[in-house]
């Protein structure tokens, strides 16, 4: 690892990122189960400082109250041995069987009853243990035929059992908030919520809206074409980014959950800078942990699980490293605003400018010369060059 982690980095990783042994649909795991306790050590030797899970990642399914007792206990063991903390919790409503036609949104009423007694426990256990965060990603809530769904009856069971959660977090005095985890495909031929902006949609109609934001992950919004630090700058905008899911994927495909930066390098910089250094105009800032949701290609050892693992971090070091000397160059600082980055912020209208002053403004209207204006050039490709000669450490 050419960078190490410190605290400061408050980097964070789901259990399941490392644990996967990975399966997929053609081929049986090549990797043997791996003990989320040897997890919680191995990534506190790395550098990371948080994990997060499913229930079902520490608790197997279907586990006894007994063994639940026993299986925690030895877990908080650990996280008292390391001084690892856990920041988030997130429940497994997509791997057994009976979620196969989603949880809050199966068409069968039981399932959405017994959906949400599991999401409920695993609140409890996730305020138990001090975490700030509930994510919800809704990996089975969706269909693959449109004529077997009601859709409109799914978009209000969903928004009902997320008002739930969120009506039970404030009732018992929790303090977390909930973060929806948006994906466009996979598991299911198209998943509700879809994207960052879905997800906003639906939160603004919630009774319990306040405490429920998002957790968008890198590859879910490329999966879609969509720009990921876009996406982060609506949901900043909004005071929705609760919480991030890191990763690489390289362009529309399946959910390739890569190390971050291993997928679009120059898009990860642009996270990265958004993160790190916030708007140019200032603005709400991320303050959250930097989680990684990715997982060690099929084709690693246990050595290649945690050198994937370091990966993560370091190349997140390395990036900041190159955004905060991005945006510390004085040609950077010309070419912005050059480029017109700084005037955006700049309110269209003046101020105490009223509707009538603004329409009886010729100069904006009637004697405006658009083609004169129109020969500015923005220099957007010279910003551009820089940016990309200083995320390949050639500049300062
Ligand atoms: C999550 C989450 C995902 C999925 C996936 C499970 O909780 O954030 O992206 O589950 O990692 O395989
Ligand atoms: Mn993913
Ligand atoms: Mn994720
Ligand atoms: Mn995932």
């Amino acid at each position: 690892m050419v960078r190490k982690p410190t605290p400061d980095d408050k980097f964070s990783f789901g259990l399941w990122t490392v644990g996967w042994p990975a399966q997929d649909p053609f081929g049986s795991a090549t990797r043997p189960w791996l003990d989320p306790v040897e997890s919680v050590h191995k990534l506190a030797e790395l550098g990371a400082s948080h994990v997060t899970f499913h229930d079902d990642d520490v608790i197997p399914f279907g586990s006894s109250d007994a063994e639940r007792d026993k299986i925690l206990e030895r877990f908080k063991g650990a996280l008292a041995e390391t001084g690892i903390t856990v920041e988030m919790v997130t429940t497994n409503t997509f791997s057994h069987p009976v979620f196969k036609d989603g949880a809050f949104t199966s068409n069968d009423r039981r399932v959405r009853r017994f959906a949400l007694r599991k999401i409920l426990r695993n609140v409890d256990l996730a305020a138990s243990l001090g975490a700030d965060t509930f994510v919800m990603w809704g990996g089975r809530e969706g269909a693959e035929y449109d004529s077997a769904k009601d859709l409109y009856a799914a978009h209000q069971a969903y928004a009902d059992g997320i008002d739930t959660v969120a009506g039970y977090i404030k009732e018992k005095g929790y303090g977390l908030r909930i973060a929806l985890e948006p994906k466009p495909n996979e598991p299911r031929g198209d998943i509700l919520l879809p994207t960052i902006g879905h997800a906003l949609g639906l939160i603004a109609k919630l009774e319990h809206g306040d405490i429920v934001g998002l957790n968008p992950e890198t590859g879910h919004e490329q999966m879609a074409g969509l720009n990921y630090t876009t996406g982060l700058a609506e949901a900043l905008w909004a005071d929705k980014l609760f919480h991030i899911d890191l990763n690489g994927q390289r362009g529309i495909k399946y959910d390739q959950d890569l190390v971050f930066g291993h997928g679009d390098l120059f898009s990860a910089f642009a996270t990265v800078d958004l993160l790190e250094n916030g708007f140019p105009s200032g603005g709400p800032k991320y303050t959250g942990p930097v989680h990684f949701d990715y997982k060690p290609s099929r084709t690693e050892d246990f050595d290649g699980v945690w050198a994937s693992a370091a990966a993560n971090m370091s190349t997140y070091i390395l990036l900041k490293e190159r955004a905060q000397a991005f945006r510390a160059d004085p040609e950077v600082q010309e070419a912005l605003e050059y480029a017109g980055v700084f005037e955006l912020a700049q309110p269209t209208l003046n101020e105490g400018e009223t509707l009538a002053d603004f329409l009886a403004d010729r100069s904006a209207y009637e004697d405006f010369d658009a083609d004169e204006v129109a020969k500015r050039g923005f220099g957007f490709v010279r910003l551009n060059q820089l940016a990309l000669e200083h995320a390949l450490g050639a500049r300062g």
